[in-house]
């Protein structure tokens, strides 16, 4: 898709999907690194797991991921083409935040919820009066075929209608789980690339044994910036190596700067 489209599709969507993003190289690349790391993850946190868990995260920390692995996985989300997809939405290039894992809860019962990510740091009012204004998105590489994800197209931009309020927020008898009318489902194949933002109404739709890898980029932004952890990014060597530097080189610049 052209550097254009992609900045269209976004700004009017809130999100693009860019099929057949990976290659067969790179979809077994990250498939391995991300096995490994979860069987580790799954022993060190199994009461999570068996309770609620959908999703682990940090997984470039640099005491969990064999150095090869890192590399390898820095390499994919820090190449040229990955730079294809962030440059149109992050026209500096942006900064990394973290990766995250996606998989199924090991409760077949366990159900999927309506949410915008900025509703665990903000009040509602305070979420109307920031929407648009932040951009964070997340990077959605399926390893497997997987049924997706479900948003509210154009919400990044506009507010909730009050049913989509009271079934996100729980509320006035609704519970976050029910289906909206406005929702549209965006199916992942294997290698598949949905660029989406975080701040937009979404809900993870859960089953075939899911397993995505979520990078997230966002502008550059101190306060944006201010949680990242430092062991997760790659140091002067390996970002050296690296054909799209920019978001990893800008989350480092700004640990430098906060006090
Ligand atoms: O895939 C999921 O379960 C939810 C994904 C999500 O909500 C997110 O990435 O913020």
């Amino acid at each position: 898709m052209a550097f254009a489209e992609v900045t269209a599709r976004y700004e009017q969507s809130g999100f693009v999907h860019l099929p057949a993003f990976l290659d067969q190289h790179e979809l077994v690349q990250l498939r391995q690194i991300t096995a490994r790391f979860h069987q580790q993850w799954l022993i060190e946190n199994q009461n999570f797991y068996r309770q609620r868990a959908i999703n682990s995260a940090y997984l470039t920390h640099v005491d969990r991921m064999p150095a090869e692995d890192r590399h390898n996985m820095f390499a994919i989300i820090g190449s040229a083409k990955m730079a294809t997809a962030v440059y149109p939405l992050l026209p500096d290039g942006g900064a990394f935040m973290n990766t995250q894992l996606f998989f199924d809860p090991a409760n077949p019962q366990q159900k999927n919820y309506w949410h915008r990510d900025t509703q665990y740091l903000y009040s509602p009012a305070e979420e109307q009066a920031l929407l648009g204004s932040t951009r964070v998105l997340h990077y959605r590489l399926a390893l497997y075929d997987e049924p997706g994800i479900e948003l509210i197209e154009g919400s990044h931009k506009y507010w909730d209608s009050p049913e989509e309020l009271d079934v996100r927020l729980a509320r006035n008898g609704r519970e976050s789980h029910q289906d909206l009318s406005r929702g549209q489902v965006i199916a992942l194949n294997a290698g598949d690339l949905l660029v989406f933002d975080a701040a937009m109404m979404h809900r993870g739709l859960y089953g075939n044994n899911r397993f995505a890898l979520d990078v997230l980029f966002c502008e550059v932004r101190q306060d944006l910036l201010q949680h990242v952890e430092a062991k997760c990014l790659p140091d002067d060597a390996l970002l050296s190596q690296l054909d799209f530097p920019a978001p990893f080189a800008a989350s480092r610049l700004s640990q430098r700067q906060t006090p």
